[in-house]
């Protein structure tokens, strides 16, 4: 007979919990602070058009960047839910020029950190195209009890504790892994829940997607540009040309990457000549999952998960997905 039971993301985060017995339940209240975060957030993401929440805030963030009234909106909700957890003694976002700490004497005596982009795909946001949230955790290095310092947010990636994504697409999802696979998690409107819709989640080995700002081309290192040219040439035992998908969301191209097999791809520009994308937030997590789905992330030269960050906001190009690609963007930077 036909099972109708659901695996709800709470059932799956408690079953779970006994393989981190030192967490003893902190990590899923945390992960569970997330979830009823996001789908606060998600509510407001899908009224949009409705509510006068489009549009520019009129203020300029740290990076220079103007915010949107919703990223300000979704920074200020998982803010809060993560104070209430008590679980997380701060948190680093793109929205807040330095980490935001909490003072109350239980967040003080949380374990966990957390670094998120709480809003991803910013100028997707006017347009009804898909967005995300992205949020990585680890354990603080200083004392619990007291505040923390900036060194508990500058660790390397491959110390996360676990990551995830929420994408605010056609249906909403979070997508997470505590280090041992990663599971994605479809939200029923109906029930209010998020349910287990993609268990252990692999990505294909060899892909046929290539995603990258292709208006940026002449900016490009020359590894880069030899990778885009090869990718479209004609081969059918390697299945190229390959296939061209950006929708300017990481989450959202990223995330088809991961259940189709391909490659994201964000060089250093001319306007960015460092990358774009912030590594503690942005690559570090996704590249946390792309690992455990099967996949690779890269600098074009380095692991990402074994990068030292220097500070918070730094930035770095960014290459993640299927193996093959991201193996073969890494031979063509290296030989170029
Ligand atoms: P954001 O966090 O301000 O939204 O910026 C990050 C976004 C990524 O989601 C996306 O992949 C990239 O920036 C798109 O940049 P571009 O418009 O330069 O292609
Ligand atoms: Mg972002």
């Amino acid at each position: 007979m036909k099972s109708y039971h659901v695996t709800t993301l709470n059932e799956f985060i408690i079953e779970r919990q006994a393989d981190f017995a030192y967490a003893k339940g902190e990590l899923s209240r945390l992960l569970y602070s997330i979830g009823v975060a996001a789908k606060i957030v998600n509510k407001k993401v899908n009224k949009a058009g409705l509510v006068d929440i489009l549009g520019a805030s009129g203020e300029i963030n740290v990076q220079g960047e103007e915010q949107k009234k919703l990223d300000i909106f979704a920074d200020k909700q998982f803010i809060g839910a993560l104070k209430a957890s008590g679980e997380c003694c701060g948190l680093a976002t793109e929205e807040n020029d330095e980490i935001v700490t909490f003072d109350t004497d239980m967040s003080k005596d949380g374990k966990y950190i957390v670094c998120m982009d709480p809003l991803d795909g910013s100028s997707n946001i006017d347009v009804n195209v898909s967005i995300g949230t992205i949020f990585s955790i680890y354990r603080r290095i200083t004392p619990r009890g007291t505040k923390p310092e900036k060194e508990d947010f500058l660790q390397i990636g491959s110390k996360q504790i676990a990551a995830g994504y929420v994408i605010y697409g056609s249906s909403t999802m979070m997508v997470y892994t505590t280090g041992r696979g990663v599971n994605g998690f479809t939200l029923d409107p109906s029930i209010g829940e998020f349910c287990l819709s993609n268990p252990e989640i692999k990505t294909p080995k060899y892909g046929t997607i290539y995603s990258i700002n292709e208006g940026n081309y002449v900016d490009f290192p020359e590894g880069v540009k030899k990778f885009i040219k090869y990718c479209q040439e004609i081969e059918p035992e390697t299945n190229r040309p390959y296939t061209s998908r950006y929708i300017g969301s990481l989450v959202a191209d990223f995330h088809r990457n991961l259940l189709k097999g391909g490659i994201y791809l964000y060089p250093s520009t001319a306007k960015d000549p460092i990358g774009k994308l912030r590594l503690l937030y942005e690559c570090n997590p996704i590249a946390f999952l792309a690992e455990q789905a099967g996949g690779l992330a890269s600098d074009g030269v380095n692991r990402i998960l074994k990068m030292k960050p220097e500070s918070l906001h730094q930035r770095i190009p960014f290459y993640t997905g299927s193996v093959d690609l991201v193996q073969k963007v890494e031979e063509f930077i290296a030989k170029n």
